[in-house]
């Protein structure tokens, strides 16, 4: 086991042991799914929209994950309501741009995100963080497209530092980074991309990561690491049978997570700030 392996095996246990509760204002297509992961992991999902009631579910909550999936001027409203009230009570703010880029008001709402509460970590694929810092980059609906003219470590470190946020790209790699810091985490399978949520999922179980560690360029680091070798683990038993058999079996596998699990199936490296 390497130096990075086993600080982030450390942080694995303690979300088993002390199943964190997760706040997840998320999109309808993915509610189930990232529930059903989160438990799967051994974080504790809640779900809650009510502008009622988000300011007090995120004040006891370990973290509280914002996803403009599916969005409207409410949720948005209510979106910042819980995220003022996590950012008050110390809990870590993560953010998922769901298809910033695809529309004005995706971009926008995210934008206004950023403006208005301190958003402690965001993931997206590359399009749609390019977009929050008006870069174009081609998306199709929630689905980034190609890659554009600077590479994902650059662009993540440029988010991170015009954002003043911890700044996670995924697609084939992972990139995370600080804006001085960057790691590249490989892993996963290309399966996951025919599997609806599976980015959504992965910023909520980057959550339950974040409500452990306060280091979050660690936590981020092991919730990457973890989430892509429970992919390849399940990919290795069900990618000839196609997506649905490999969606059963990424449940499983993420539930089945132990500190050895990266080995052979999950890799981190550092490389340089541009
Ligand atoms: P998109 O909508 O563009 O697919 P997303 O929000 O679904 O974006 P992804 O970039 O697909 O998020 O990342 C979700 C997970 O899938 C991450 O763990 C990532 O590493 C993994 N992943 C995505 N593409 C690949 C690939 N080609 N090979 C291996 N893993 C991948
Ligand atoms: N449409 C609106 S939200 C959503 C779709 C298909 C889910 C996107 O999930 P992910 O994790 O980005 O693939
Ligand atoms: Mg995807
Ligand atoms: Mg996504």
């Amino acid at each position: 086991m390497n130096i990075w392996e086993k600080e982030v095996s450390a942080l694995l246990s303690k979300v088993q042991q002390t199943s964190p509760l997760v706040h997840n204002m998320t999109n309808v297509v993915v509610t189930n799914f990232t529930a059903n992961g989160l438990y799967a992991l051994g974080a504790s999902p809640v779900m809650a929209y009510a502008p009622e009631e988000v300011a007090d579910m995120a004040a006891i909550a370990g973290a509280v994950v914002l996803n403009i999936g599916t969005l409207n001027r409410e949720l948005v409203d209510a979106m910042i309501t819980a995220g003022l009230s996590a950012n008050a009570h110390g809990v870590p703010l993560l953010l998922d741009p769901v298809g910033a880029g695809a529309t004005r008001f995706r971009t926008e709402s995210a934008q206004r995100i950023l403006r208005e509460v301190k958003v402690s970590l965001v993931r997206g694929n590359a399009a749609e963080v390019a977009h929050l810092v008006g870069e174009a980059r081609e998306i199709k609906g929630v689905d980034a497209e190609s890659s554009g003219d600077i590479g994902n470590a650059e662009l993540a470190v440029r988010a991170a530092r015009e954002l003043d946020t911890l700044v996670v790209i995924t697609g084939k790699e992972d990139v995370i980074t600080d804006g001085t810091d960057v790691r590249i985490i490989t892993g996963g399978h290309a399966l996951l991309t025919k599997v609806t949520g599976a980015g959504c999922l992965l910023t909520s179980v980057l959550g339950a990561f974040a409500a452990v560690e306060s280091n979050l360029l660690l936590a981020g680091t092991a919730g990457l690491a973890f989430y892509g070798a429970a992919a390849s683990r399940a990919a290795e038993r069900t990618a000839d049978l196609g997506p649905g058999s490999f969606q059963n079996a990424f449940l499983d596998e993420l539930s089945k997570l132990h500190p050895g699990s990266l080995q052979g199936y999950a890799a981190i490296r550092e490389a340089a700030a541009a």
